[in-house]
């Protein structure tokens, strides 16, 4: 009988000892005065996730300060690198910085609530838009959003809903980008006043991903509010120590449908499941993501740590690294959310 052959590997991509390529860290904020030299040089900018009793310390870099607890260390910074030594970019008021391709800012609104929320969002990406634009990287790939009281409904309108409704405004009234380009997203609820937005933009436009088992966001009927959501699955972005890709705040929906309502085990695994049918079309599994993976799980409940936790620890390589943070996700019947960034080839 012959021998049949070595069943083909499809995963080379994920699996590497290389960090050359790496464009993150995540570490206690106390750890961000010991980066390597190199790597310091490389910061683009930080997110910061603390209770809010204690701010960040001043930063050469733009700086998101998030309220959301994280449930496993504190505080802890996601610290993103570019692929070069970067440099700060000045507009208005505005730093921000970038390391030739790639741009990363942050916008804030410190005082917005529920009620205004709408009117805030639309304002903060209007600067967003025209500030990337005329600092000459104007692709959207990720914009990081944390609003207050995100499941609240103060004006008769779940401030989710007033959220898109101004994102979409500002965009519609930008006019430039199609939505088969919208940047890869997130939208958490904190407990403070605040609205606060991150974002990475580039000179030369990254690539979108769907999702075989959801819909487009920006495809959802109008039973989820009067204006979609405005954000793509994930968006791949070209960089030439090695392509990263940004996956969007992924839940248990299935289509546009909220699945398994109020059951943590159940969305945990369905939200596994769209993480691994985005990844398929690239030929990889969540099972090939390997160290250059970062994972941020928010959580609904504190008491759901052991439970989420161990979910992940069964389905996820030991080196991917993650963070649990005790966040609201948009649709009150959803307890968990997970987004990520993977290096490709780290
Ligand atoms: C979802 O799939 C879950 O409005 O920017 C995830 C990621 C979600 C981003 C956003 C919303 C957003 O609809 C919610």
């Amino acid at each position: 009988m012959p021998e049949t052959p070595a069943s083909p590997r499809r995963k080379p991509l994920l699996v590497s000892a290389s960090n050359g390529a790496r464009t993150w860290r995540l570490l206690a904020d106390r750890d961000l005065e010991r980066l390597a030299a190199g790597e310091r040089a490389r910061i683009l900018g930080v997110l910061r996730y603390a209770d809010g009793r204690n701010p960040a310390a001043p930063t050469p870099w733009p700086i998101c300060d998030v309220p959301l607890s994280p449930l496993t260390r504190d505080p802890a910074c996601i610290v993103l690198l570019g692929r070069a030594p970067t440099e700060a970019l000045r507009i208005g008021d505005l730093t921000c910085r970038n390391d030739g391709e790639t741009l990363f800012g942050v916008l804030a609104d410190p005082t917005a609530t529920a009620p205004d929320i709408g009117a805030a969002t639309y304002q903060v990406y209007r600067t967003l838009l025209r500030v990337s634009a005329e600092l000459g990287f104007p692709h959207l790939s990720r914009v990081w959003h944390y609003l207050p009281d995100i499941n609240a409904a103060p004006n008769g309108l779940e401030v989710y809903q007033a959220f898109s409704i101004g994102r979409r405004e500002a965009l519609d009234a930008w006019g430039r980008i199609p939505d088969a380009a919208l940047p890869a997203a997130c939208a958490i609820g904190t407990r403070q006043p605040g609205l606060r937005v991150a974002f990475l933009t580039t000179r030369s436009p990254g690539s979108t991903l769907s999702n075989i088992r959801q819909d487009e966001a920006y495809r959802y009927p109008p039973e989820y509010g009067p204006r979609s959501p405005a954000f793509s699955r994930a968006l791949m972005i070209p960089n030439t120590a090695g392509p990263c890709l940004h996956v969007s705040g992924t839940a248990s929906i299935r289509g546009h449908r909220s699945r398994h309502a109020g059951r943590l085990e159940q969305q945990v695994e369905e939200t596994l499941r769209n993480l691994d049918a985005l990844l398929q079309p690239l030929g990889l599994s969540l099972q090939d993501a390997g160290s250059g993976t970062l994972l941020t799980v928010y959580l609904r409940h504190e008491t759901d740590l052991a439970a989420a936790e161990a979910l992940l620890s069964g389905a996820l390589r030991p080196d991917v690294q993650w963070l649990f943070l005790q966040g609201e996700i948009c649709r009150r019947s959803l307890l968990v959310e997970i987004e990520g960034i993977i290096d490709l080839l780290a």
